[in-house]
Formats: structure tokens, sequence, C-alpha cells
């Protein structure tokens, strides 16, 4: 049967993300948004009431919650401000890969390092010339006696400047295409520079930066899994956190739409509130049904794999359509707001802004679109298992 029925401890988990949303980030979020303030304080309390790192496994100092659990708190921390919450989950995305595939003894030093202390990782896969092409990447990672020795450079790295430890990939075989790429992780103690802080057209509260590796050496049992499983380990870790993202995505739309619908009741025009005219009403019926059926394909992707499935093309359907009807719902709410809704001082113009990066980050929208018609066209691949290892 199919049900999506919240138990009464996922009710009460989204209840807390709601309350910090509200009283934690939403007071600030439009005045960090304005500067481009990176949120540490957020950050700290957000650690402290254990909403952070919430899918680690009790062994490594986690709570161990389900994929399905994480998407209930992040839609409700996006609906505070996504360029905040992209901060506070951003340690998910380079964590992945190290709880799928490390070693026990690397699990339990980094895993161990954020349950520890409010610290945080980032995830380096996209390159200069290598976004949506993964295989293109340049940098490359040499061994040397027990070392390796790392070269390149990643941009777009989110919490980049602030992290205490990379999750890097790397080509340990310049020949074999995306059968040539490893995963490493590299502390910033080993001598990570960090190049570019971007200022970005949304989500400016979050952190985006350039890191380079110069030389940089870490010990050989840093490899994260096999040599030359990189790409595997990259591609299911994106089907993990995709879902994610597409829970952002409905907290951003739902955002939006509620204040759409707050204005529609207050802004009068030819004689009544615009909520009344059917012109107003048929936006508003457009943005709910988007919200609706983006919390739904959102909960499916992480559903699957709450039950040890492969999620693939789900994971791409939740982040694309997500995605996609957050970037309209929040251009509808500045329809809706006519004119005022082009003024900064009105709130949802953060929104249209912030909701352009989810087409982008994490696969463009039609990356998404070229996963779901590799697994619409070849059904074989969607039906395998999840693989539990790269
Ligand atoms: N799970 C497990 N294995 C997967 C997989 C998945 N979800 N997707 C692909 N693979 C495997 C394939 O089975 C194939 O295995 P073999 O080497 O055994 O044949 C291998 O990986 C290569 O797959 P594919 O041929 O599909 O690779 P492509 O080079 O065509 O790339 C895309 C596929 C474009 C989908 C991939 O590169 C991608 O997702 N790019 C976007 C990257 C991205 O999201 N960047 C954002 C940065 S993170 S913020």
């Amino acid at each position: 049967m199919v049900d999506f029925t919240l138990t009464d401890e996922q009710l009460s988990m989204r209840e807390m993300a709601h309350d910090f949303a509200e009283k934690e980030i939403r007071p600030v979020a439009w005045e960090y948004d304005r500067d481009g303030t990176w949120p540490r304080e957020i950050i700290e309390k957000a650690w402290e009431l254990g909403l952070m790192n919430n899918h680690f496994p009790a062994e490594y100092g986690g709570p161990g919650l389900g994929y399905l659990d994480g998407c209930i708190i992040e839609e409700e921390l996006a609906w505070g401000c996504s360029g905040i919450s992209t901060s506070l989950t951003c340690n998910g995305l380079a964590t992945a890969p190290v709880i799928l595939a490390a070693s026990e003894e690397l699990k339990r030093e980094y895993l161990g390092r954020l349950s520890e202390a409010p610290l945080l990782a980032s995830f380096c896969l996209t390159e200069p010339d290598a976004g949506s092409d993964v295989s293109g990447m340049k940098t490359t990672a040499v061994r040397k006696g027990d070392k390796w020795v790392i070269n390149g450079s990643k941009c777009f790295i989110t919490n980049g400047e602030y992290a205490n430890w990379y999750t890097v990939y790397a080509k340990t075989d310049k020949e074999a295409g995306h059968r040539g790429i490893s995963c490493f992780i590299v502390p910033r103690a080993a001598g990570v520079v960090v190049d570019k802080h971007e200022d970005k057209m949304g989500q400016r509260a979050s952190n985006t930066a350039t890191v380079v590796f110069d030389d940089v050496e870490i010990p050989a049992d840093h490899l994260v899994g096999e040599e030359n499983k990189g790409f595997k380990i990259a591609m299911m870790t994106l089907d993990r956190t995709r879902p994610g993202v597409a829970a952002m995505a409905t907290g951003v739309a739902r955002a939006a739409m509620e204040f759409a619908i707050e204005y529609s009741r207050q802004r009068v025009q030819f004689g009544v509130p615009i909520a009344m005219h059917q012109a107003i009403q048929f936006i508003i019926a457009d943005m709910a049904t988007k919200v609706h059926l983006s919390r739904l394909a959102t909960y499916n992707s992480a559903a699957l794999l709450d039950q040890g499935k492969r999620n693939t093309l789900e994971s791409s359907h939740a982040k694309r359509f997500a995605a996609d009807s957050a970037m309209e719902v929040t251009t509808d709410a500045v329809q809706v707001y006519g004119g005022y809704g082009f003024i900064k001082e009105y709130k949802v113009e953060k929104l249209m802004r912030d909701a352009k990066i989810l087409q982008l980050y994490e696969g463009t929208a039609q990356i998404q679109r070229l996963v779901i018609a590799r697994e619409t066209l070849l059904p074989r691949r969607a039906e395998e298992p999840a693989p539990s290892h790269a």
C-alpha cells in the first residue's frame, strides 16, 4: 500500500525543524541575502539541536535517520531560507560517499569530527571544464609510496571556504574515462587552498568557493572505496542527495505560495482583494498542485532509498520536477505581487533568485532529463536493486 502518512516522530521532527526555520532562519534570511553573510551562528545552533548530520549511523555519532526523515527536515529549513539550508545540509553531500564506501577507520575519524563539533565538509566534484561531464575532470591523484599526491582545482564548492575536510574526486587513470576516477578524503590541513569566493545571484547566505590542490599529499589509506571506482560512488551519492534538493525546492515553492496567498488576500484592485479574481486563483491553484506533487515525488524517491531500492529514476524525477516547479512558482509569486514583486523590499524577489540554483546544482535540469530518458528507454536499469557498494 502507498502511504505517506507521517509517523509521530516524523511530525515532531517536522515541527522542530519548522520552529527552527521560523525563529532562527527567517528573521535574518533577507538581511543575510542582502549582505552575503555566511550563517556561522545558525550552523552552530542547528548542530546543537541535532538538525545537522542526522543521517549518520549511531556508531559514528549520529541519530541514523532515514532519507525520508531528512527530506521532511530539509523542506522546513529551506522554507526558512534555501541559502542557509544549503549551508546546513551540505555535510550530507560530502559524507554520503564516505558512508557508502569508506573504510571503517576513515568513517570513525571523519564522520566523528563532524559529530563531535559543528564542523563542515565539502563535496568536490565539479571543475571549471567538467560540470555535467564528470569524466572530463583534470584533477589528478598520483600514488607515491604511502601517499597520494593531488593536483587540480574544483569550483562551485559549497562551504569550500570553511570546510574541515573535503571529499575529492580525481583521475587515477587518465586514459580510462569514467573508469579512471577515484574518490579521496582530503583534510584541509593537508594544504588545501581556497582561491575564490563567488558573488552569487541567489542563495547568497551560502558559501561557494574554488579550492585548489597543489601537490597536496594525503595518506594512501585516504582513498574512499576502491581505486578507479569513484565515478560510481559519485553517481550513487547523487541518487541519495537529489531527493534532499527536491525537498528544498518544495520548501522554497511553498514559501513563495504562502507569500502570494497572503498578498492576494490584502491587495485590492477593481474593488476586491485580488484573490477574488479568477486570474489570480488559477495561479494559486497551479502553485498548490506543484508544491503537492513536488513533495510526493520527493517522498517517493526518498522512501525507495529507505527500502534499500535503487532510486536513480525517481530521484531525477523529483529533483527535476521540484526544481522546475520552484522556479515557476517563485516567478508566479512575483507576478501575483505585480510591480511590487520586482522590488527588493518585497520578499518574493529573493525566492525567485534563490530558486534558480535548484535547477543547476547537483545536476542541471537537463542532466536530470538525460537520466530520466536513459532510465525510461532502458527500463531494465531502473529495476536493478540498489548496489550496496560501488
Ligand atoms: N548508480 C550506480 N552506477 C551508475 C549510476 C548510478 N546512479 N549512474 C551511472 N552509473 C554507472 C553506469 O552503470 C556505468 O557503469 P559501467 O562503467 O559499469 O558501464 C557508469 O556509471 C557510467 O555511466 P554513464 O555511461 O551513464 O556515464 P556518463 O558519462 O554518460 O554520465 C551523467 C552520466 C551525465 C548522468 C553523469 O555524468 C552526471 O550525473 N552528471 C552530472 C553531474 C552532476 O550532477 N554534477 C553536479 C555536481 S555535484 S553539486
